[in-house]
């Protein structure tokens, strides 16, 4: 059966996801990115499916692995290189760097290096959806590590208490750090979400984008009618070190076998049909993306007070 154009479309961003951290890769022993860099690669349709989920005047919050969200948000790429170049021409003018992209426009709000911080952020502005009766739904991706932080336990309680529009997604790699799940959560994160009376469904082929979409976009249905919070945990797999570009099976935390299988599903390496109608489009992107963002200076002295109240 021939792919849908959803299919086609969630490929392409997921693969110009992929493609834009494999750039990333390349350029950065030229010390060309100083910001440390949290990579996506294996997490993509995660972000994918959520995003294309979203409706225009949504929102999203997420963490310091922010690339994917801003991509799967629209995110202009010679803003994002710029940015993580620390070039006048970045999103942020080359404050923020990888940890910290936001693109407002396209529903992105920030993300944030501190664990589970933006969490608050995330309920704070559903408050504020249902208090102006806006109809807007908010989500917010964090981390399996995140709910190990006092924080996010907080802010569940407030949505609970509030009935706040606010899908929460957690995006379980089973890794913080170099610390695998197991070894660090006494409690099932399904029983967690149901005690705060959370709605909760689990995805565990999170490489599907399809299937991302469809349960995003259920949950993002319900939540507009006024239901209250829902809570998705969708399990993937972390490629990459925890920070910064080299592979890690080598390290001893965790065994290359769940990886492989994971890559056998996954429709970026599998499908390719798809790929090589896309791949020469895509690099040409990046490729004039990242030129561009080169061509654009650092900022000047004037720069270091403004924007930073
Ligand atoms: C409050 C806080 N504590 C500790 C850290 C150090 N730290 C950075 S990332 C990370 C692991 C988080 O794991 P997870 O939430 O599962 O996200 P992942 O990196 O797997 O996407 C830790 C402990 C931090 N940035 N902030
Ligand atoms: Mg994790």
């Amino acid at each position: 059966m021939p792919h849908t154009a959803a299919y086609r479309e969630m490929f392409r961003t997921s693969l110009l996801i992929r493609r834009v951290e494999e750039k990333i890769i390349d350029l950065y022993p030229s010390d060309k990115i100083q910001s440390p860099v949290h990579l996506s690669i294996g997490q993509e349709a995660v972000s994918v499916g959520l995003c294309r989920a979203l409706a225009p005047g949504d929102l999203v919050f997420g963490t310091y692995r922010s690339h994917a969200l801003y991509v799967a948000c629209g995110g202009d790429l010679t803003q994002m290189f710029a940015e993580l170049m620390g070039r006048i021409g970045g999103i942020s003018k080359g404050k923020a760097g990888s940890m910290h992209l936001a693109y407002p426009a396209g529903g992105l709000m920030g993300s944030s290096a501190v664990v589970a911080s933006h969490i608050p952020h995330a309920v704070g502005s559903a408050l504020a959806a249902k208090l102006h009766r806006s109809g807007q739904v908010v989500a917010c991706v964090f981390g399996d590590g995140s709910l190990e932080e006092g924080v996010a336990h907080e802010s569940f309680n407030y949505a609970a208490l509030k009935q706040l529009p606010v899908l929460f997604v957690c995006e379980n790699n089973a890794l913080a750090v170099h610390s695998r799940i197991d070894s660090r959560q006494a409690f099932s994160i399904e029983a967690m979400a149901r005690m705060y009376g959370f709605p909760y469904q689990r995805i565990d082929a999170g490489y599907d984008f399809e299937e991302v979409h469809r349960t995003s976009a259920a949950t993002i249905d319900a939540i507009r009618t006024g239901v209250g919070p829902q809570f998705l945990e969708v399990a993937t797999v972390r490629a990459k070190e925890h920070v910064g570009t080299g592979d890690d099976f080598g390290v001893g935390y965790r065994d290359r076998a769940s990886y492989d299988a994971w890559c056998a599903k996954d429709p970026l390496l599998q499908d390719r049909a798809t790929y090589d109608a896309l791949i020469a489009d895509i690099d040409a992107e990046i490729t004039a993306a990242v030129a561009a963002a080169e061509a654009s200076p650092a900022p000047g002295l004037e720069e270091l007070l403004t924007d930073v109240l």
